[in-house]
């Protein structure tokens, strides 16, 4: 009686109203819950722990402390504060920009770290693009079937290779003869599916001999592969119907459905997607909100230092203007000023009692 059911992310809502965490943290309660691959926990957990806190706070208490000099010459120009000159002011607001660029840069490079890896695997009909999603989620997801075009739309599907997120994403058949709307839509998003990922596993049947549509096809998805520079891992599928002396081809040789090559192939793809995106970062940012901050923060630093060289006269109130915005933007991230509009969509994302 009385007690009315928790609410998503309730009780760990609470923890923050109650000052124990911060918003990021408790964003990083989040990412925590949602963290696939290995690495995608360790930067969740470095989060929690307070890593974003002191980045944000080293660039905070600097701006900070410029603001407290420039409001002592604004507000009490006889105060014991010493003056600050314009070129000193310049030189601290410089030098808060390599940590603001190195947050920014680690969220950059670490988005295959919150999103995961986008792996897409293409390939002509029936070359078994759908058993080896299958294979590599373990668990039958995409509806397999001898007769070519069943796969008509993309499917996604998260997956963890190699210990990174990533997201499988299976697509209808390249062919140049499609016998319906729906079939020629099917290409179009298999192509598009093709540009938009981090690398592309381009699926062949190899119990067949190739024709000049599969040359065509070869060739046109090298080529937008290209073009996008996304790399390509070829899967040579279906090797379990190859008697081993017909073998003509070095590249990856897989199997759907004995399972044969199939942790080579997660590990050239992870590879290959790592390679291509850079996944070094452990990003300290973690959602495009914290992002934009951070950025909005720089573009706050470059005008506070450009008020500097356009008035040097009389920059004293302008630099201050741009300081204090900095570092309210800056804020935003560890959730000052948050407000209930932001609060509830972070919190809308937490399981319920989480
Ligand atoms: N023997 C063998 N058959 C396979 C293999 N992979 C797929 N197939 C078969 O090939 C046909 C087409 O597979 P599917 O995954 O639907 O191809 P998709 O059109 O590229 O998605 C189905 O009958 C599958 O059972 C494989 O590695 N070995
Ligand atoms: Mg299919």
């Amino acid at each position: 009686a009385g007690a009315s059911p928790a609410q998503p992310g309730e009780f760990t809502r609470r923890a923050y109203t109650n000052g124990r965490l911060d918003l990021a943290q408790a964003e990083a309660v989040a990412a925590l819950i949602g963290a696939r691959g290995a690495r995608s926990r360790r930067a969740a957990l470095e989060r929690l722990e307070g890593g974003v806190c002191r980045a944000v706070n080293a660039v905070r208490a600097p701006l900070l402390e410029l603001l407290a000099h420039l409001s002592a010459r604004l507000d009490h120009p006889d105060s014991d504060l010493d003056p600050l000159s314009c070129g000193e002011a310049d030189a601290s607001l410089a030098a808060l920009r390599l940590p603001l660029e190195r947050l920014l840069a680690a969220y950059d490079r670490g988005r295959h770290e919150r999103e995961g890896l986008r792996v897409c695997l293409v390939g002509r009909p029936n070359a078994g693009k759908s058993s080896l999603l299958n294979a590599l989620l373990g668990r039958d997801r995409a509806i397999v079937s001898e007769t070519a075009g069943t796969t008509r739309d993309t499917l996604e599907e998260p997956a963890v290779l190699e210990g990174l997120a990533a997201t499988l994403i299976d697509t209808a058949g390249l062919r140049e003869d499609a016998r319906d709307e729906a079939e020629s839509e099917g290409v179009a998003r298999a192509e598009r599916a093709l540009l938009a990922c981090d690398a592309v596993v381009f699926v062949v049947d190899s119990s067949r001999p190739g024709d000049e549509a599969d040359a065509r096809t070869r060739e046109r998805v090298l080529g937008l592969a290209a073009r996008e520079r996304r790399p390509v891992v070829v899967a040579f599928n279906k090797c379990d119907l190859l008697a081993h002396e017909a073998r003509l081809f070095g590249g990856l040789e897989v199997s759907a459905k004995t399972g044969a090559g199939l942790a080579e192939l997660s590990r050239a793809v992870a590879l290959a997607a790592v390679a291509s995106g850079g996944d070094e970062g452990e990003s300290l940012l973690l959602g495009a909100r914290d992002r934009s901050a951070a950025d909005a923060a720089l573009a706050e630093i470059d005008a506070a230092r450009a008020a500097l060289a356009e008035h040097p006269g009389s920059w004293e109130d302008r630099a201050a203007f741009h300081v204090r915005e900095a570092h309210a933007r800056l804020g935003l991230i560890l959730g000052e000023g948050a407000t209930d509009e932001v609060l509830r969509a972070v919190f809308e994302r937490f399981c319920i009692g989480k």
